[in-house]
C-alpha cells in the first residue's frame, strides 16, 4: 500500500530559523516548473539576497546542461538568490558551499555516511542524493549580480516507487537510508542555517578551507574514474581538486589534465569482479 505523503507546511518553514540573511523572504508553491527559473526570475526584478523559492514538485527540474532533475512530492526542492560580488572564477566555487552544506546536514541530523563527488553532486554509498545547480548572472563588471544555488535533495522520495528502470539503481534517499520518513521543515531549516554559515564564510576568505572540508568527503580522490564531458571521455586518477574547483586527472598515459566541466563516475575497469562497471 502507498501511503500519502504529507504536504510541506509554509509557516513551518520559516519558523525557527535562526538565520541573519538567507530565508528572511521565503516563497512557497506546490508546484512550480523549476525554483531555479523563479529564483531568476525574482533576482533580475531586485529580490534581496537570501530569497528562497521552494515547491513540493517541480515539473521541469533542472540539472547542469539543461540535464531533467526528477522532483516527486517527498523530495526537498529549493533554490536560493545570492548576490556576492564575485568574479566568475570565484562565484563557480559556491557549489561547494551548497554541496558542503548538504553534507554538514544530512550527517548532523542523520549521520548518514554522505560523501562529495565532483563538481555538484552528493552521494551515499555511490548512489546519488542530492544534485546542486548553481547558475551565475554576471553584471557589466564582470562580476556575479546574482548566483542561484539550486539544491536538489531526495528525502522523503521512495525510490523504488518513483524512478524508473535505471536511475532506480544509482540513486537513493534520506526516507530508504533510514527506513524511515522524516521532518522536511527541520532538514530545511537545518540546510538553511548550514549554508548561511558556509556562504559567509566563504565571503570572509574561506573558500580555500571550505574546498578543503569538501574534499575530506570526496571518496572519489585517488580513484580511478571515468569523465564524461559534452566533447570527450577521459579515464585516469582522480588525484585532487584544485583551488579553482577543477578536477585534476592523472591521465593512463601518464598525462595531466585539468578538467573544468563534466561528470565523474568511479571505474572498474581495473577490478576484474566488477570488469566494465561503473558506479
Ligand atoms: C544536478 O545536475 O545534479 C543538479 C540538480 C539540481 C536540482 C535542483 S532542485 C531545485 C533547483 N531547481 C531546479 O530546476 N534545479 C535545482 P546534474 O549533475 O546535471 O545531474 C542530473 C542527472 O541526475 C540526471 O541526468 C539524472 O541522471 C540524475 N537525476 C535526475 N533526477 C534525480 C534525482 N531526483 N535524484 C538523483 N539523481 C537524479
Amino acid at each position: 500500500m502507498t501511503r500519502q505523503v504529507r504536504s510541506l507546511s509554509a509557516d513551518k518553514l520559516q519558523e525557527g530559523l535562526q538565520t541573519k540573511r538567507l530565508g528572511k523572504s521565503i516563497l512557497f508553491c506546490r508546484k512550480v516548473n523549476s525554483t531555479n527559473e523563479w529564483a531568476k526570475h525574482l533576482a533580475k526584478l531586485g529580490a534581496s539576497e537570501g530569497t528562497i523559492t521552494i515547491a513540493e514538485t517541480q515539473t521541469s527540474g533542472r540539472g547542469r546542461l539543461g540535464r531533467k532533475w526528477l522532483s516527486p512530492k517527498g523530495g526537498l526542492w529549493f533554490s536560493v538568490i545570492l548576490r556576492p560580488r564575485l568574479k566568475p572564477s570565484e562565484a563557480v566555487k559556491l557549489v561547494f558551499v551548497g554541496s558542503l552544506a548538504v553534507v554538514e546536514a544530512l550527517r548532523d541530523l542523520y549521520d548518514l555516511p554522505v560523501e562529495t563527488r565532483w563538481p555538484n553532486d552528493v552521494m551515499i554509498r555511490g548512489r546519488k542524493i542530492c544534485g546542486i545547480l548553481s547558475e551565475a548572472n554576471l553584471s557589466n563588471s564582470s562580476e556575479s549580480d546574482y548566483v542561484i544555488v539550486g539544491i536538489g535533495l531526495n528525502a522523503n522520495v521512495n525510490v523504488k516507487e518513483v524512478f524508473l528502470k535505471e536511475l532506480k539503481t544509482r540513486v537513493t534517499s534520506i526516507r530508504d537510508e533510514l527506513g524511515r520518513r522524516i521532518e522536511l521543515e527541520e532538514l530545511f531549516r537545518c540546510l538553511v542555517k548550514k549554508l548561511e554559515t558556509l556562504y559567509l564564510s566563504f565571503l570572509n576568505g574561506g573558500s580555500a578551507m571550505i574546498l578543503n572540508t569538501w574534499k575530506r568527503y570526496a571518496t572519489f580522490l585517488g580513484k580511478h574514474v571515468k569523465v564524461s564531458s559534452l566533447s570527450e571521455e577521459l579515464m585516469g586518477l582522480a588525484s585532487d581538486v584544485d583551488e579553482e574547483g577543477a578536477l585534476v586527472l592523472k591521465l593512463d598515459d601518464g598525462s595531466t589534465r585539468r578538467v573544468t566541466a563534466g561528470n565523474v563516475s568511479l571505474s572498474f575497469t581495473l577490478n576484474r569482479a566488477t570488469k566494465g562497471r561503473n558506479v
